[in-house]
């Protein structure tokens, strides 16, 4: 049977996105209210990063970068919109379909909410606030579009019709009240729209106007929500840790003049905050509040302890430079970064704890249940591996992983350098498994000895040039850069000073190139005598490795 689509597709569509939009605006609003990052839009997002397999994040990391987040979102925009406009359709058979549709999708929504390791039950209001919202305004939509004009004959004569068939469903409206003819006094020809195989009219104008009042109520409630929810940010309580940073136990040594050559477009030695590279999993940022944020250390420990924010900061302060390194970043790649942090000594905290024999790692878990599995005996050797709370001398950016997060020199962050640190359990590689390593990466995640060119890039002029980059080899120290122009010697390039070993190394060389294209390639030497291998492999599964090679064009 065909069903009784008197309203036209596109009018349909249309209250289906409209409802949708009302539903993902009141549920922002119940998440304002709630506080937390319960959104529902961003709960189902979280979880879908969290579903999507490890080589499709990989590839979305590689494609996108750091945009991969706006993608995602973008993405599932578009997929919440395409589903709006099919319930709006699937309401054309009966409003019911479509009302219950947007009831599974925020039961969906709520289920996502849920399911967040830092949610509790009330986060499932959200989206089911939303999706009641979302129904009313579907079934108030529907009512406004039920046609209140029976078929025109006269037109449908000139096209395609049946007339006996009209004539009698024409009656059989007339006889239940179906003729409204005041409905548009102003319109001699009401807009036909051709549905099925009958005419029909709907009032464009209540439908618009029923459309307008819902998107008003989508957007008004969305920008309240945010603003609410927006008060829940740490900013203040960020200002506050600002306005009290502790100071080193023994402050390190001001920088030496020497780090930094200043080469424009050459990376400066320390990467200022806002520049710094992000990579994790999160959609909403975490907001972390210092007065009730504590690190349980626990598992395979003698004693397990707990600390509090102000605890952490009357410890021993240790300031260190140290480069951190994604195992993500391809060669000459983007996520690299090097900062002066302060933190307490998490080889301190574990040995108050007293770790059992017999554990190798640590499973360390962030405040949004993302987890690192760091080899006990790294983070035990001497080397500074820190529970940091400031870098560059301001609390950590939220972004950054506020108010703590780990730092270990020589480690992939992916295995160490957890954000928003909040759990430490001490236990085995063979008994627990990290956030990565269920996802096709190795479970150990030493840092590769590695070199960058920074310019030239890609174009540049003819005749001397300055070629200069970094290199990185964290621990371990760069004793040497080579540099080599097409199929040139290898020449030793100039080192920058550096404050250690866990830091990048600036490196510089100058070099005449004629006019046309060259390749310019670098390779690092670390302090160990391993010079980095030339064999090319791609990030996955324990970093990449090869030399970076960079094609430019002197005009
Ligand atoms: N909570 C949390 N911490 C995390 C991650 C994450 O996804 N969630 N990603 C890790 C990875 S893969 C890297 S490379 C570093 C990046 O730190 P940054 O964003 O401060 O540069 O954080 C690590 N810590
Ligand atoms: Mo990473």
């Amino acid at each position: 049977m065909i069903p009784r689509t008197a309203v036209p597709a596109w009018a349909a569509a249309l209250a289906g996105l409209t409802a949708a939009a009302v539903a993902l605006g009141i549920g922002q609003l119940a998440a304002g209210v709630i506080g937390g990052d319960s959104s529902p839009v961003v709960a189902v997002g979280n979880a879908a990063v969290d579903l999507t397999p490890g080589w499709l994040k990989d590839w979305a990391i590689a494609t996108f970068g750091e945009n991969d987040k706006n993608v995602l979102l973008g993405g599932i925009f578009v997929v919440i919109a395409l589903l709006a406009a099919g319930f709006g359709l699937l309401s054309r058979i009966r409003v019911g379909y479509g009302r219950l549709a947007l009831l599974v999708f925020g039961v969906i929504g709520a289920w996502a909410a849920a399911t967040r390791p830092d949610a509790g039950m009330i986060d499932i209001l959200p989206a089911l606030v939303g999706a009641w919202a979302g129904t009313s305004t579907l079934t108030r939509l529907f009512r406004r579009l039920e046609p209140k004009d029976a078929d025109y004959p006269d037109r449908a004569d000139s096209s395609n019709g049946e007339p006996s068939d009209r004539a009698e469903e024409q009656a059989a409206q007339d006889a239940a009240g179906g003729v409204e003819p005041g409905d548009h006094p102003q319109l001699e020809k009401p807009p036909v729209m051709l549905a099925g195989t009958r005419l029909r009219t709907i009032d464009r104008r209540r439908l618009f106007t029923g459309v307008a009042t819902g998107a008003g109520i989508a957007v008004a409630a969305g920008a309240a929500g945010v603003w609410i929810g927006d008060r829940n940010n740490v900013s203040a309580e960020r200002a506050q840790v600002a306005a009290e940073l502790p100071k080193p136990a023994t402050p390190l040594a001001p920088l030496p003049a020497g780090v930094d050559f200043k080469v424009p477009n050459l990376s400066p030695f320390v990467t200022p905050n806002h520049d710094f590279y992000r990579v994790d999993t999160a959609l909403a940022l975490p907001n972390v509040d210092p007065k009730t944020w504590t690190l349980k250390i626990h598992g395979m420990v003698d004693r397990p302890v707990e600390i509090t924010f102000a605890d952490l900061l009357k410890r021993p302060i240790i300031e260190a430079d140290l480069t951190l390194a994604c195992v993500s970043n391809p060669v000459g790649g983007p996520y690299v970064g090097n900062a002066r942090w302060l933190g307490v000594s998490m080889a301190a905290v574990l040995r108050e704890a007293g770790i059992k024999a017999g554990a190798d790692m640590l499973l360390s878990t962030s405040a949004d249940g993302w987890t690192a599995g760091t080899p006990v005996e790294v983070v035990m050797d001497g080397r500074d591996a820190l529970f940091a709370f400031a870098m560059n001398g301001e609390p950590l950016p939220v972004a950054h992983g506020f108010p703590v997060r780990q730092v270990v020199p020589g480690l992939y962050g992916y295995v160490s350098a957890t954000k928003w640190v909040v759990d430490v359990e001490v236990t085995r590689f063979d008994q627990a498994r990290a956030y990565w390593t269920d996802r096709g990466w190795d479970a150990e995640g030493p840092i590769k000895t590695q070199s960058r060119i920074d310019t030239p890039r890609n174009k540049t002029q003819p005749g001397r040039n300055v070629i200069a980059g970094v290199a990185w080899a964290q621990t371990k120290g760069i004793a040497k850069v080579e540099v080599k122009v097409d199929e040139g010697p290898w020449r030793e390039a100039k080192l920058a000073e550096v404050p250690g070993l866990d830091t990048w190394r600036q490196w510089m060389i100058e070099a005449d190139l004629a006019t046309g294209m060259h390749t310019l390639s670098c390779r690092a030497t670390d302090e160990t005598g391993y010079t980095q291998t030339a064999d090319g492999a791609p990030p996955e599964p324990n970093g990449a490795t090869g030399y970076h090679h960079v094609l430019v064009e002197t005009t």
